[in-house]
């Protein structure tokens, strides 16, 4: 296959590049650099210093012979989005490219701003781009299962029936974000059924919890190809903070009671789950919707593993209950369906002891980078 990944220097942009190259698949990888700008200009650059897209292609090249081609530019920019279609009529495309922050959305007007319009303009470019120049390109989208937020129902897989006054039919089941960015995600889905239903074209809404982990099998090959580990409070996932926080004994930052449950996944599971979407692509005019987790926990259940392990490798931890920053709900009801992924063949890594400690020893080798003032600044909603 032919694969664009747009926001390729990303998190899991740049790790899911080396995935699909591996698996000898052309892979090319656009991005415009946003998150490294945005973490030099809010001063909470990630872990371990990552060389820029180009470079790392270069390196993956000289260690595989394999070539991923690099594009450096603006997915709202439909004419730039538009040659990279035209120059390469990919046959899947993975849209990553997105402000992905709910924190950053919420710290002022014009970051809220920046993030609707990036998010979706990108969107929007990437059907236009679809529909004129390749229209049976598979869009492989990624949501969120923030845009569901905490009903006190059970959450399917997108789609829910409902039955009123005699009468059943299907829709898209009911969304309710809890910040800015969660908002722009169920607008994109609004936009990518729009289009389905109106031009037919085909697409996968992946909708994925909190993503932790620091290595795959690709990114051990060289500590230059490592993802870019963000621990900060505002590009940092819970999980991935808790252990930076451990190991410089910072206590570890619960918000609120910490009985706030979401369905968490490990970078290499979210690999496994786009390329099987992309091995097993759904068919002209449908919208198809995963639930892309693999278990669920509440912030106190991570707070207390992580301590564990932190103690058993020494570390002395301490976990904090702060007032919570966010406007979420700390106690709720949480059951979502995951097992559309698991029917296409998902082999998930669990959160072990084992999985926890590899994540503790790795980070343990760039203790020096750790700033603990970029840990924890407050940013309120
Ligand atoms: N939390 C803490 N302490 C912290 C950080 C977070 O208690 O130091 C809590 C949050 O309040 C929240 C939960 O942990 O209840 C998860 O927070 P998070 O920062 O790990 O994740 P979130 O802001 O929800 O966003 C992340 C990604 C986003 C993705 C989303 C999936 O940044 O791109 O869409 O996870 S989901 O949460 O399912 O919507």
């Amino acid at each position: 296959m032919r694969v664009l990944i747009l926001g390729a220097d990303g998190y899991l942009g740049w790790p899911t590049c080396m995935y699909f190259s591996k698996r000898e698949h052309e892979v090319i990888g656009v991005d415009n650099y946003f998150r490294r700008m945005a973490c030099i200009e809010l001063d909470c650059e990630p872990l371990i210093p990552n060389p820029n897209l180009v470079e790392r292609a270069k390196i993956w090249e000289e260690i595989t012979s394999k070539k991923i081609y690099v594009h450096i530019g603006d997915v709202t920019n439909y004419q730039f989005l538009k040659f990279v279609f035209e120059e390469y009529k990919p046959d899947v495309v993975i849209h990553y490219a997105e402000q992905p922050s709910a924190p950053y959305s919420m710290i002022s007007r014009d970051k809220a701003a920046f993030t609707i319009t990036n998010n979706l303009l990108s969107t929007l470019n990437v059907v236009y781009a679809v529909k004129e120049v390749n229209p049976s390109c598979h869009i492989i989208k990624l949501g969120t299962m923030g845009e569901y937020g905490t009903p006190n129902i059970d959450i399917p897989e997108g789609w829910i029936e409902i039955e009123y006054n005699g009468r059943k039919d299907k829709f898209l089941f009911p969304r309710q974000a809890s910040s800015l960015y969660h908002t722009t995600k169920i607008q994109d889905t609004d936009l990518l059924c729009f289009y389905v239903r109106t031009w037919g074209i085909r697409v996968t809404d992946l909708m994925q919890g909190p993503v932790y982990g620091i290595s795959t099998d690709e990114t051990d090959l060289d500590e230059k190809l490592m993802p870019n580990f963000n621990y900060d409070e505002i590009f940092g996932t819970v999980l991935n903070r808790f252990i930076v926080q451990a190991i410089v004994g910072h206590p570890l930052t619960v918000y609120g009671k910490g009985g706030q449950t979401r369905g968490y996944i490990n970078l290499k599971d979210t690999l496994q789950c786009v390329y099987l979407a992309a091995m097993n692509p759904p068919k002209q005019g449908e919208l198809r919707i995963f639930n892309q987790i693999t278990e669920t926990f509440t912030v106190n259940q991570l707070a207390e593993k992580v301590k564990q392990v932190g103690e058993k490798l020494g570390y002395k931890v301490e976990i904090q209950h702060l007032p919570n920053p966010r406007k979420e709900a700390e106690e709720h009801y949480y059951n979502p369906k995951y097992t559309g992924l698991l029917e296409l063949g998902l082999k998930p890594h669990y959160l072990t002891d084992e999985v926890l400690e590899e994540m503790f020893k790795i980070v343990e080798k760039y203790k020096d980078n750790i700033k603990t003032h970029k840990i924890f600044r407050g940013i309120k909603w």
